[in-house]
């Protein structure tokens, strides 16, 4: 029997993008079902997406006082029911049709798929070199760890088997990171050192409608993640920016 699979979509006021999302994913695949992960969104995003009445597809209103991008995801992880889950963001810069590769290298037998970006120029040079830097610095964290890297840490489109990451998620609730946005880096911190893991390589795209929500911040989390020598660079990041 094919495997089942949830679609986890982290969102905050996407209501320009979450009907066109939906709707592109059901297009594609049938049988996925679909979570969005919304951090109390001050818009009609809720609305719409009743509005659609797909049995599938639901968005799941967080606590307020647990929001946070990471959170959000591993919760729809955990809460995913499913033989697999597969995250990507709301705003098109993943596409919806690299989730079918991904599904079938899950079916072919790996425990962990990655969209690793072949252009990641797109982002500017000032994006594209601090994303460099971080992977090479968490590659050999990770490495230093005995786990497996990853050829792009700061993917935010990944696929896993629940079997192998629920346990992970909640053996070690209280050490993920909650407010960052990697949580690809917490699922190979914490995972098993011999994952099978397989990469899809995709386009990196401008976010289509809506804000972006990125800051600051998530260069601090993302060196908090990263052991006693992150949380170092991270204090000194934030005296820099005088944070
Ligand atoms: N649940 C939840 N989702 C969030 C939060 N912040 C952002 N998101 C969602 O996470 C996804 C990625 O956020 P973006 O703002 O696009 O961040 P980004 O892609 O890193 O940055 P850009 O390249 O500038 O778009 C989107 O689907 C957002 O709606 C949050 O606090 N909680
Ligand atoms: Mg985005």
């Amino acid at each position: 029997m094919p495997g089942t699979c949830t679609i986890v979509i982290p969102t905050y006021n996407e209501e320009k993008n979450i009907v066109n999302m939906a709707k592109r994913i059901r297009e594609l695949y049938p049988n996925f079902y679909i979570m969005f992960m919304d951090d109390n969104s001050t818009d009609t995003s809720k609305e719409l997406i009743d509005g659609l009445n797909d049995p599938r597809t639901k968005l799941v209103t967080r606590k307020p006082e647990e929001r946070g991008l990471a959170a959000s995801v591993l919760q729809g992880i955990v809460e995913a029911g499913t033989d697999y889950f597969m995250t990507i963001d709301c705003d098109f810069q993943h596409p919806p049709e690299a989730l079918g590769e991904m599904y079938e290298k899950m079916e072919e037998g790996c425990d962990l798929c990655v969209g690793v970006r072949k252009d990641r120029f797109a982002l500017g040079f000032v994006r594209w070199a601090g994303s460099w830097a971080f992977n090479v610095y968490t590659d050999l964290y990770l490495l230093y760890r005995g786990k497996r890297p990853s050829a792009d840490i700061m993917s935010g489109l990944i696929a896993g088997r629940t079997d192998v990451f629920v346990p992970v998620i909640t053996e070690n609730w209280d050490g993920l990171e909650m407010k960052g946005w990697k949580v690809l880096l917490d699922l190979l911190k914490f995972g098993p050192s011999d994952l099978r893991i397989s990469n899809v390589m995709y386009r990196f795209a401008k976010r289509a409608e809506g804000e972006s929500h990125i800051n600051s911040r998530v260069v601090l989390t993302t060196f908090d993640q990263c052991g006693r020598f992150g949380k170092f660079c991270s204090k000194v990041y934030k005296k820099i920016r005088g944070m």
